[in-house]
């Protein structure tokens, strides 16, 4: 088995919006009501992966969801034209492109049965998320069939669940066995903690991973308060890194002792709150950056553009890449349209270790395929979206054709038929 880190990125609905759905995600609530592009946020997505690739990354795609989700609607015995404008935005939202809330993986070598598992996350704290999980789980089916996979259902409501956007996996390498951290909130101040330990100590039993190597932390009240909805926001990881903010965990002597008991060789590179606050860390997404691997040896920090407009947040990355640590490289991607609603490079993908011959191939991309994917979003994505054109049904219309188009292109109709 070759197993090798693969980026499955949501790809860009097109009824990307912005439409303040989420308190708590201080970008999401600042935009609100601004119209958006969901053409150009969905090639800025396909940008993204194709500066992945040609660091030699391997990469993936889901599928947007189809949206007005229709059957959620139905459920609240409504349909689109009669529902109120609140449930009409929830139902049109194109959040499912962040991906890294899709699902918890554990890869195989964590898990006692030798499977790599993945559990949907069932979003169940914010309204326009809770129903993204259906369709989610019948893509992972479909992805993640091979037996070397093993997909759950979600944990049930009330334990919020956000998925990988609240783990952390740390080792020597990804094909070898590894230690999991669940990032859990309690509180953040006036916001929700979306992500409840009851949850992930489900994923971690139905995941059989071996209690020794996993940890459960709390994440810090005041990165919430702050805006740092998910841990993905304050921390990432990739094999024996951890790159944080000195702020990001309620307990973090605690965790770091934890973490170096069951893991010596850890290397956490943190940046110190008097150097970058943890506002402006929130604001330049710096950690919210893919922190990958290079097939020629030595890491590299995809970034949003964002974190080089902060003098702070800039100066620091600047000296780090010069230092003796780990990470050596700054790629600097433009993903502005989802930023605007909170979602920089690492909401954008979802992470498997896997061996990319298990996997349906209709869910992995060459560069020729994204120039497919890139052509039918040219001819059917909406340019732009009025905030009071939700209700429009030319619109809708519109959002529904160009999906479909999507879905006959990549050959995945079944998706959507079953
Ligand atoms: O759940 N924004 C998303 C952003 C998710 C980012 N993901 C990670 N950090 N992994 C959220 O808050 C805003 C949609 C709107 O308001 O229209 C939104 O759902």
């Amino acid at each position: 088995m070759a197993l090798m880190e693969i980026n499955f990125d949501g790809i860009i609905g097109p009824s990307h919006n912005y439409a303040g759905l989420s308190p708590g995600n201080i970008a999401a609530t600042t935009n609100r009501g601004n119209p958006s592009s969901p053409r150009a946020a969905a090639l800025e997505g396909l940008d993204k992966m194709r500066a992945n690739l040609a660091l030699g990354l391997t990469q993936g795609i889901f599928l947007p969801q189809p949206r007005p989700d229709h059957r959620w609607l139905a459920s609240l015995a409504t349909r689109y034209a009669e529902a109120p404008a609140h449930l009409q935005a929830q139902s049109l939202s194109a959040s499912a492109m962040w991906a890294a809330n899709a699902a918890t993986v554990s890869p195989a070598p964590d898990t006692f049965d030798g499977r790599c598992h993945l559990t949907p996350a069932n979003l169940v704290t914010m309204p326009h998320r809770s129903h993204e999980w259906p369709f989610t789980l019948a893509q992972l089916r479909l992805a993640f069939a091979n037996p070397a996979f093993s997909v759950h259902e979600p944990v049930p409501a009330p334990f919020g669940d956000e998925g990988a956007a609240n783990h952390l996996r740390l080792c020597p390498q990804h094909g070898r066995p590894g230690l999991e951290i669940f990032v859990y909130g309690i509180s953040g101040g006036p916001y929700p903690a979306r992500q409840h330990r009851e949850a992930s100590e489900a994923i971690a039993r139905a995941h059989r991973l071996d209690p020794a190597n996993t940890l459960f932390v709390q994440q810090s009240e005041a990165a919430i308060a702050a805006g740092a909805f998910h841990n993905d926001v304050v921390a990432v990881a990739n094999e024996n890194v951890l790159f944080a903010h000195e702020n990001a965990f309620e307990d973090r002597d605690r965790f770091y002792r934890d973490l170096r008991v069951i893991m010596p060789d850890v290397q956490v590179v943190e940046v110190p709150a008097s150097r970058v606050s943890l506002e402006a860390a929130v604001a330049s997404y710096l950690f919210n950056a893919q922190l990958v691997t290079l097939p020629e040896g030595g890491m590299a920090l995809v970034l949003p553009a964002e974190a080089r407009e902060i003098p702070d947040v800039w100066q620091w990355l600047q000296e780090m890449v010069v230092g003796n640590g780990p990470i050596r490289r700054l790629e600097v991607v433009d993903v502005r349209q989802s930023m605007a609603n909170g979602g920089g490079p690492a909401c954008l993908r979802l992470r498997v270790v896997a061996d990319p011959v298990t996997i349906d191939p209709r869910f992995l991309v060459d560069a020729a395929k994204l120039d497919r994917i890139g052509e039918v979003v040219e001819a059917h994505w909406p340019e732009a979206i009025a905030h009071d054109a939700i209700a429009d049904p030319e619109l809708i219309a519109r959002i529904e054709t160009a999906h479909r188009a999507l879905v006959e292109a990549l050959d995945l109709v079944e998706l959507i038929d079953s």
